[in-house]
Order: C-alpha cells, then structure tokens, then sequence
C-alpha cells in the first residue's frame, strides 16, 4: 500500500528561533510500515517551505508549507493511507485543517493522526472532521497493524492505543507500549532529504553554527512525575531504552550514509541507566572521536556525577542542559515533585566548568502554588548558576499532565486560556500571587544579571551563533531581557 507521513507546519512563537529538525518519529514509522512491505513517502511541511510565513484561519502565524500545498503535494503522490503527525497543541488547529483539506483532494482516502498531542487528548482528537483513526503512545506496532487492515479492506479491530469515532460514539484503548525498543527497525532517514535541513542550520538547541547535526532519540519515558509533564500519555512511566549496541549501530549509519559530524540527544532521561549511557560514550570515544554531541531537552541532574561528566565531555559533548525547573528546594520537591537537591544542581554545574563543558539551564516558573517570594528565590538561585546559558520558561498547562488537572479544579486557568497558545513563552496561568506582567519583568531582571554575571557565556554564545553574526546575536538577547512583555 502507498502511504504517506506528514509532519506539519510549526507555529512561529515570538521571540524563539524557527528550527527545522528531521522528523525522528516519522521515520522510525516509516521504517516499520516498509518492513511490513508498505511503500511510504514522508513530507515534511517544515523544511519544504522553511521561509514561508502565514496566518491561518484564526489569526496564527505559521511557518512551512500553507495548507493547500501541502494537500496538493499529498494528492500528487496518489497515497491509500496518510499519515499526520501532530506533536504540539499549538497545531492541533493547522493539523484539522490539513485533514480537511487533503480529504477535499483526494476523496475517501483514510487519515490517522499520531504523536505527543495526539496520545494526550485522542478522544477529542478522533472526533474532529476529517481524521478517521488516531493512534496514541508509540506509533510502530499499532500503525502497522493498522495499515494492514485497511490494505485487506477488512474494518479495523480494536486494538492497544488505537482510537476512532462512529455513529456510537468513540472508541479505544489504551496503548501498550513496546517493551523492546530494539526490535524497531532503525529509523528510515534514508527517506528524508538530510542536506536539506544541514543547509537551513536551524536544528534545535544552542550549538555552533555550520554543524551537520541529526537528532536521535536512545529511550522512551520518564519514571518521575514532575508536574507539568506531558511525555507520559505518550511514552507510558517505564523506562525503554535501545540497547547501547543499537545506539551505536545506529550512530555508525548516521556517520556512513549521512555524513553527520554532531548528535542532538532528545532522549528525555538518557542517563537513567547509568551503564548503558557508559557503554554509548565509550562507544562514542573508542568509534566516533571527530562526532560532538549535545542534549537539547536535558539530560537528568540526578543521574550525573564526576565520572559521568568527565566521560560525557571526553565523548565529545558541547553542550549540556540542566533541566533544573526551580532554584526553590521546596517548590522543586513538593509543587514540580522532581527528585533532586539544589545541592546537586550546584555539585553538576561546577564540575562541568571545570572540565570545560558548557552549559544551559532552563528553569520553569508560575506554578500553582508558588509564593511571589519562591519565584524571587528560584530566579535568584537561577541567575546565580554557573552555566553559560540561562532559560526561564513560563509553566505551560499541556493536555495530559497534572497542572493542568490542578488548573481546572483550581479555577486558575487565564480566562482566554487556550491549547493554541501552550507554549513556554506564554503565561496561561494566573494566582494570587502572580500573573503574566509579573512573570515577565521577573524573568528579565534573571536573564539580565545573568548575562551581566556571566559574560564569558554570552561571549560563547555569540561565538556560536556566528554565522548570524555578533550584533544579531546580541540584538536577541537583548529584545529577551528588555523586550515587551
Ligand atoms: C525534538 C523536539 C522538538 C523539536 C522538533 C520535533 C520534531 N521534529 O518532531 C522542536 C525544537 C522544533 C520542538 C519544538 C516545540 N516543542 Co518539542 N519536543 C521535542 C522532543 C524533545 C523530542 C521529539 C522526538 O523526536 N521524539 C522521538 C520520536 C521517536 O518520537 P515522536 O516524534 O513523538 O514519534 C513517535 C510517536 O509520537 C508516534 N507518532 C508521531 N507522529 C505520528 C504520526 C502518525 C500518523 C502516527 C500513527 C504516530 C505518530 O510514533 C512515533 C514513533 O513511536 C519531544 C519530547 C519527547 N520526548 O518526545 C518534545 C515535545 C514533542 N515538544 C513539546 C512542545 C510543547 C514543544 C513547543 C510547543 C515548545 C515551546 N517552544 O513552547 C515547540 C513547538 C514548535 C513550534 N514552533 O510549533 C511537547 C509537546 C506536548 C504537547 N502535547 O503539546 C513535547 C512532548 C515535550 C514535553 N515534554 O512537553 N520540539
Ligand atoms: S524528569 Fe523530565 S521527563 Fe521525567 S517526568 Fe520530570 S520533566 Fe518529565
């Protein structure tokens, strides 16, 4: 059967780059949807029209290929199944859209829709116009089987993490996670125009300019239960992990076949198992010494240590993000509920100054909960960290995750709270103690004694992002520390 993967056009969200990275997920579908015999192809609606700016029909500003092209190219390639990616509730509107848009070409053809947002709120999902089937948690198995059924015409039958609506209303199941990740096929970027996105250099993360980077992912789920989380409706609580042999066999075919000289790590707990992350940066010393690497969504503070980090920057490490979410023990421990002691969070920061491996932080504020005077705390805590970069986000209600349940009950949602606005660069949450203004000047005053204390970090990330030049790069940084709010 002919299949077609599409990964969406991303919203552009002020005051953050535009990054156009390769759709990790579609490829590994891919790759399981070919050994099960299938034909596919996979559009990516972000790098095929990179430079493309527009509204849609809600006034939101996206970036990618409009809607109709989008269509139009589907129905050029004449699919019997699509597939649409929907990662973020910030597309979730442009993903319905598209739906609707390709059915209008191409008749009957079945849409199933897949991905964190998808796996967060299916039930809406499978009922809007246009999307017949959504699949949530990992999308190999139940794709394939599902695939399989509408190729035989048979009906498809219920089964783990599929969802679809009829005349009797919806139905579904929840999804059963793949206990061996190694028997994925590995991901089919073979399919994906690689040089496209080295050339655009807009990959996700803060590292040197003019790299050949490519992410991968080496685990699914998080057993912790910060509150603001939402990978869990997608990847389950248990920990999964490729094996470091896969990680490398798959590292050795990123080299070979697509000449990839950096790795963006994704994983959202990489180091969880301490020994395969080992055995993956010995590997990476002993096979890849020239390959750099960096963990743009984190890597867990409390699994690092000495040894760790001597060894993650002798494996070619640029960049490390601690995810420390609050500078405020208690909030860290009883609102965000995240096992780690501040304690740890300065021992981490300071050994990787000293083995000179530079750094990031990102840190989260306006939770239900915090005192003015917690946030005033974290932020102090924040801009006092020894990393050379420094990221405050505001606490974002995503569908799946706890705040948001609290938000609800707790009546603290903004008044024009929405899912297309749930980005950290919004505040959506308001409390007695604080609201969005507040939030704003308090993370600027943080940036800015940051920058001013750490004029070696801004000096590296000008260095950097040189390819944009210095005075671009300070005009950003700049428009984030004094900017409107
Ligand atoms: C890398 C990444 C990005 C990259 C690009 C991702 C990409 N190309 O897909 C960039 C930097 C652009 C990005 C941006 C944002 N991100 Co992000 N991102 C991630 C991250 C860390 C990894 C994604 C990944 O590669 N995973 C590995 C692959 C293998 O998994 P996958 O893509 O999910 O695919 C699997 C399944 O989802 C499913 N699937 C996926 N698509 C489809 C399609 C079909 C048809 C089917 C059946 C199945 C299916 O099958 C795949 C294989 O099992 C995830 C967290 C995570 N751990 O997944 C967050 C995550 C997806 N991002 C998130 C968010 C919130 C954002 C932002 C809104 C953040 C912000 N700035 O405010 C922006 C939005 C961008 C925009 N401008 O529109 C949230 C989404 C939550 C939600 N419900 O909205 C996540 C889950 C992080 C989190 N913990 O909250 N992100
Ligand atoms: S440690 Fe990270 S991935 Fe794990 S639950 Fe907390 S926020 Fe999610």
């Amino acid at each position: 059967m002919r299949i077609t993967l599409i990964n969406p056009p991303y919203r552009c969200i002020p005051n953050e780059p535009r990054h156009a990275t390769p759709p990790l997920g579609l490829a590994y579908l891919a790759a399981s949807l070919r050994k099960a015999g299938h034909e596919v192809d996979i559009l990516d609606a972000v790098v095929s029209g990179y430079t493309t700016e527009w509204l849609d029909s809600d006034g939101q500003r996206f970036y990618g290929l409009p809607v109709s092209a989008v269509a139009e190219a589907v129905a050029s390639r004449r699919p019997e199944l699509v597939g649409l990616s929907l990662p973020f509730a910030i597309v979730e509107n442009v993903v319905g859209a598209l739906a609707i848009a390709i059915k209008d070409h191409l008749g009957d053809v079945p849409i199933v829709v897949g991905g964190a947002q998808a796996s967060a709120a299916p039930e809406r999902i499978s009922r809007m116009a246009g999307i017949d089937y959504v699949i949530a948690g990992d999308g190999e198995r139940a794709l394939v089987s599902l695939a399989a059924q509408i190729s035989a015409r048979h009906q498809p039958q219920p089964q783990p993490g599929l969802w679809w609506h009829d005349e009797q209303g919806v139905h579904g199941l929840p999804p059963q996670w793949h206990a061996d990740l190694d028997m994925l096929p590995q991901p089919a970027l073979d399919l994906i125009d690689v040089e496209a996105y080295y050339a655009l250099d807009c990959m996700h993360g803060e590292v040197a300019a003019g790299l050949r980077s490519l992410p991968i992912a080496t685990s699914r789920g998080c057993p912790s239960g910060c509150v603001f989380c939402s990978i869990h409706p997608l990847w389950g609580k248990r920990y999964r992990s490729h094996s470091a042999q896969y990680v490398l066999a798959m590292i050795d075919d990123l080299v070979s076949r697509h000449g990839v000289n950096h790795l963006l790590i994704e994983d959202d707990n990489f180091s969880f198992d301490r020994d395969r992350a080992k055995a993956i940066l010995e590997g990476l010393v002993s096979r890849h010494s020239s390959l750099t690497w960096s963990t743009p969504n984190g890597i867990s503070i409390a699994t690092l240590d000495e040894e760790l980090i001597a060894l993650i920057k002798k494996s070619g490490c640029i960049r490390l993000t601690l995810p420390v979410e609050s500078g405020d023990q208690e909030t860290l421990s009883t609102i965000i509920g995240k096992p780690l002691q501040l304690s740890k969070v300065l021992e981490i920061a300071r050994s990787c100054r000293r083995h000179g491996l530079p750094t990031s932080a990102f840190f989260v504020i306006g939770l239900p909960g915090e005192t003015r005077e917690a946030i005033e705390r974290s932020l102090h805590f924040a801009s006092r960290l020894e990393v050379d970069s420094l990221n405050v986000m505001f606490a974002t209600p995503l569908p799946g995750t706890p705040l948001l349940a609290i938000c609800e009950k707790q009546g603290l949602l903004d008044p024009g709270f929405s899912v297309h606005g749930l980005t950290t660069q919004n505040c959506q949450i308001r409390t007695s103690e604080f609201d969005a203004a507040l939030l704003h000047r308090l993370a600027r005053r943080a940036l800015a004694i940051h920058a001013l204390r750490n004029p070696r970090g801004v000096c590296r990330r000008v260095a950097a992002k040189a390819r944009i030049s210095p005075a671009a790069t300070l005009a950003f940084m700049w428009r984030r520390m004094l900017g409107p709010a």
